[in-house]
């Protein structure tokens, strides 16, 4: 009885109580079998995270950190969120971890709440270079309550312009500066964005939500010694339970435990915070760093595959997990492209791209990326395939016998590549 408890014997309860919402979890279940998941923010988390975050320990508050609460009960929490911390601590190698953000986004919130007041300048790279809404975009809080400074990519190459970064940073020195992205295909240089907050006495804040994986698992360089605060998400690439996490140094860790409680959130959501110490330990293994180096594996062999069948690529191909195209070339918009590999069980997301012509909704670019591929087990020689899967589609969007086709092929490639959790629905 206690081994169907993750599983079956709650899936069995829901289709009592709610038919409706089991049979979309149930479709939502074999759609993920027989696609190929591409948004490189997606993944698979390993059925022990599912469990950990469907257990009873949603059932309780503790608003407060281990060892100082505000309800009472918390022997079992505590301990959980202790084994959480202490594992991201030992896993990145800092000083700090709070594991109670909701997500990315509260977690970056956190931080403004930490080291700035409203009104106060901020840097962060702009949304149609490649970053994230809460680095300072104008429609989010971030922008609309702090003074909003945005660096970019250059024209040429695609690349950060470092070049801007300093000379912007010098001018308006930000308080607070934040790295990394959310399609960016390339290495993030952490050094050389501290030597330009060093300059100008900004906190450096690196977000790594898409790389946290990559970072654990050893495949992308680390932020650690260069920005003294780290937030990311727990579910991209580092395969764990839709969350958020801050690392610090010592010195922030007082700033950041404040921010998020009492500051900006309540009680935490203690099935995530366990969900997010299984996460870090299997990330602490040998397999996780076999599984890292094979997401960029897989991304460089998707890109070549793609440069092959005739694909622009942002920055001309990928360091990381993710690969943007600019379907500028092709002649087709990216949200029609995005469509027509869905039909053809294809799943990425259609994306602007830098000095994009075209509006945020009605993109030039598709985002893909392998980490959920990866986590299915699908290597180099499937990466070939997919590249021309995708090729032909993007070639003939219309052509809904080919389309259809190809899902047929894509459905029956994966038969031999179960995903984590949904190994039922193979063969
Ligand atoms: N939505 C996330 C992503 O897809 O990159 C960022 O918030």
């Amino acid at each position: 009885m206690r081994l169907l408890y993750a599983a079956d014997m709650t899936l069995a309860s829901l289709e009592q109580v709610d038919p409706e919402i089991h049979s979309h979890v149930l479709a939502e279940e074999r759609r993920e079998h027989e696609k190929l998941r591409m948004i490189p923010s997606e993944n698979y988390a390993p059925p022990a995270v599912m469990a950990a975050c469907g257990s009873v320990l949603n059932n309780k508050y503790s608003e407060g950190y281990a060892g100082r609460r505000y309800y009472e009960g918390q022997a079992e929490i505590d301990a959980v969120e202790r084994l959480a911390c202490e594992r991201l601590e030992t896993l990145f190698g800092v000083d700090h971890a709070n594991v109670q953000p909701y997500s990315g986004s509260p977690a970056n919130l956190a931080v403004y709440l930490a080291f700035a007041k409203p009104g106060d300048t901020v840097m962060g790279m702009g949304l149609p270079s490649g970053g994230h809404l809460t680095h300072g975009w104008k429609v989010s809080i971030s922008g609309k309550f702090f003074n909003a400074v945005q660096y970019g990519v250059k024209r040429e190459d695609q690349r950060i312009d470092f070049d801007q970064v300093a000379t912007l940073a010098r001018e308006h020195r930000p308080k607070l500066m934040f790295c990394g992205a959310t399609a960016y295909p390339r290495t993030i240089d952490f050094p050389r964005f501290a030597e330009i907050a060093r300059d100008v006495g900004a906190v450096l804040v690196a977000d790594i939500a898409h790389i946290s994986g990559l970072v654990a698992g050893g495949a992308h360089p680390s932020p650690v010694g260069h920005a003294g605060v780290i937030t990311s998400t727990t579910h991209k690439t580092f395969r764990g339970p839709r969350g958020g996490m801050i690392l610090c140094d010592a010195e922030h860790k007082k700033a950041i435990d404040r921010a998020v409680f009492p500051g900006l959130q309540g009680g935490p959501h203690n099935g995530t915070t366990a969900g997010i110490a299984v996460a870090a330990k299997l990330a602490s293994t040998e397999d996780f760093r076999t599984y890292a180096a094979a997401v960029i594996a897989n991304a460089r062999a998707l890109a070549e595959s793609l440069l092959e069948g005739g694909f622009d690529l942002v920055t001309g191909g990928t360091d990381n997990h993710l690969i943007l195209a600019d379907l500028t070339a092709q002649g087709v918009p990216g949200k029609v492209a995005a469509q027509a590999l869905d039909r053809a069980g294809i799943v990425t997301n259609y994306n602007s791209v830098p000095f994009d012509p075209r509006k945020p909704f009605d993109p030039s670019g598709l985002r893909l990326g392998t980490p959920a591929l990866t986590s299915r087990g699908l290597g180099v020689a499937e990466m070939k395939r997919v590249g021309a899967w995708m090729a032909e589609v993007v070639a003939a969007p219309e052509d809904e016998a080919r389309i259809a086709a190809i899902a047929a092929e894509v459905r029956e490639m994966l038969e031999d590549f179960p995903a984590p959790g949904l190994e039922h629905l193979a063969g």
